[in-house]
């Protein structure tokens, strides 16, 4: 590799975790000196929310940073997953992955939908386009994917099979921050995208969400039904729900805008580490996503094989005794939790390849600042146990 190399992990901003614990993320946080201005503006002008300057001011950035016509600011994602299924007045069966964290298939129940669940790629890990048309029912209204990791999801056929079936698409994006392809961003495709603003996403506000749409009627729509359904002063013409984000986490997102790409790189100079090492330990696969150059690198998924010494779970135990604390995202799949275990497209044999992914990942440490110490001791646990 080029010594010169401006994404090489020792070359970046490390921080020392000789023996401290290792958790799978860790926050990006801007210099709390440069947030006091922005709190100082906040308290002259007693504004603190309702799309307040610093909201309509990120809204505006973010179109721009994303690549993007329209954006609304939630106050986490779930409340905009909820809130963009019910803007798209959609009722019955939603297909969509089980292979994702609770909340996808959760705004489902919120909004009376039955989620129908349908198997996934198991390189992409994203929901099988050959899944969705195979689960097809009258009562099927939309389709509901995961861009898993921020792993794109086949959105050609995706939108073929919407468009044959006369079907919306609400693309959960929560991982998917800043992705582009070809055509430029990810978020451009379906009906609408769901982003998450969590403390732990690539890009934070603390708490908060998004969704991105694409013409200013669906997005008036949005905004409204964020603020509970007002359409004016005396007019409450849908059920809707307080997604509003406040001034303050809408400050910090600018500010996190403003010290992103240094934070990206080091995530990128983390992946490129564990790349080029963990496939010589024998039994660990490294997921094709985290070899792709469109990747945000929001997570590092691995899987552990049959062949390694240890099983996943003991593997995550080891870790934990190195001070390490992976997480198994995401095992076990919605389809198994009790809310949704009943559900008749959530047997095992619907959904073979999901149990398969979930049976064997393990997601690994990844953030700004984790460094070239970190990364090696997340690499040497992991040899250690297979070499004991
Ligand atoms: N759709 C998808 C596909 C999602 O993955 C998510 C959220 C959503 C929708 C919903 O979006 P939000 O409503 O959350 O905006 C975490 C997050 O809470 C959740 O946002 C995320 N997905 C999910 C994949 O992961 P937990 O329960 O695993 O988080 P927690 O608290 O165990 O945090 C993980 C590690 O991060 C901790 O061990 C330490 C570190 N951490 C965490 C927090 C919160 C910190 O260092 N500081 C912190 O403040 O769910």
């Amino acid at each position: 590799m080029n010594s010169r190399d401006p994404t090489r992990l020792s070359q970046l901003r490390a921080e020392p975790v000789a023996d401290q614990n290792i958790y799978v993320t860790r926050p990006h946080l801007p210099p709390l000196e440069e947030l006091l201005p922005y709190l100082q503006s906040i308290w002259e002008r007693r504004i603190l929310t309702n799309a307040g300057p610093f909201h309509q001011e990120l809204e505006q950035r973010l179109c721009e940073y994303l690549g993007v016509e329209h954006i609304s600011l939630f106050n986490n994602g779930t409340i905009a997953l909820i809130t963009a299924l019910q803007a798209l007045h959609i009722e019955g069966e939603v297909i969509t992955t089980p292979y994702s964290f609770v909340a996808t298939s959760n705004a489902l129940l919120w909004n009376g939908m039955t989620p129908v669940f349908a198997d996934i790629d198991p390189v992409t890990m994203n929901i099988d386009p050959a899944a969705i048309e195979a689960a097809i029912t009258e009562r099927t209204s939309a389709i509901m994917p995961v861009h898993c990791y921020g792993n794109v999801c086949d959105v050609d056929a995706i939108e073929a099979i919407a468009q044959k079936h006369k079907l919306k698409v609400i693309y959960d994006a929560a991982h998917a921050f800043g992705v582009r392809d070809e055509r430029g961003s990810i978020l451009n495709y379906g009906d609408v995208s769901v982003l998450s603003f969590h403390a732990t996403k690539v890009f934070n506000t603390f708490e908060g969400g998004a969704i991105v749409s694409h013409t200013p009627e669906m997005k008036l729509l949005i905004d409204n039904l964020k603020n509970f359904g007002f359409l004016s002063e005396t007019s409450v013409v849908e059920a809707g729900i307080n997604g509003k984000m406040s001034e303050i986490n809408a400050a910090i997102g600018l500010l996190q805008l403003k010290h992103l790409a240094p934070a990206l790189e080091e995530r990128r100079a983390v992946a490129r580490y564990y790349n080029e090492r963990l496939p010589q330990i024998g039994g660990i696969s490294v997921t094709a996503g985290n070899l792709s150059p469109a990747a945000n690198h929001s997570y590092y998924p691995i899987l552990v094989e049959d062949d390694f010494k240890l099983s996943r779970d003991a593997l995550y135990e080891h870790l934990k005794t190195c001070k390490i604390f992976s997480r198994r995202y995401f095992y076990p799949l919605i389809s198994d939790l009790k809310k949704f275990v009943d559900i008749p497209s959530s047997t095992p044999e619907n959904l073979p390849q999901a149990h398969e992914i979930a049976r064997k990942v393990l997601c690994l440490p990844i953030y700004p600042g984790l460094g070239e110490q970190g990364a090696q001791r997340v690499v040497e646990a992991i040899a250690s146990a297979s070499s004991t």
